[in-house]
């Protein structure tokens, strides 16, 4: 889908608006979730504007690892490894997905059901 610049992780990426950083690279920012569904609960988005997992490319294969590497780097960092934690990326309306800018979520801090709703 073509990408909007004017969602609001544009607007984060952008300094438009503030977030609570956790992380910040060349290739990626993290920053809690405003709505968290946990007590742990933050994203990871990548600078490039790709507005849907469904729209990453053989071109974004490094991208992606190095999003789910500061994932789990971030959730180790906050002492969510030990308890489990969720990676959850929402592709779609239909899925759920909201903000059209690819981000991956991670929660932790409370145990999780199975299959997600
Ligand atoms: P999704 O439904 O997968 O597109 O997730 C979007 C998430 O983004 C949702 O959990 C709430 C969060 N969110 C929406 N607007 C803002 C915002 O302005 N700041 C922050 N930090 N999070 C936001």
């Amino acid at each position: 889908m073509t990408y909007d610049p004017t969602n609001v992780f544009a607007r984060i990426l952008r300094k438009e608006i503030p977030a609570q950083l956790l992380h910040e690279d060349e290739h990626c920012i993290a920053f809690r979730d405003a709505a968290p569904q946990a007590p742990a609960h933050f994203l990871v988005i990548p600078r490039r504007p790709i507005a849907r997992l469904a729209d990453a490319g053989p071109g974004d294969t490094a991208l992606l690892g190095h999003l789910l590497q500061t994932a789990a780097a971030l959730a180790r960092r906050l002492g969510l490894a030990d308890g489990g934690f969720r990676v959850v990326v929402n592709s779609g309306a239909g899925a759920g997905q909201s903000v059209f800018h690819l981000h991956v979520h991670v929660l932790g801090g409370r145990d999780f059901g199975w299959p997600p709703g």
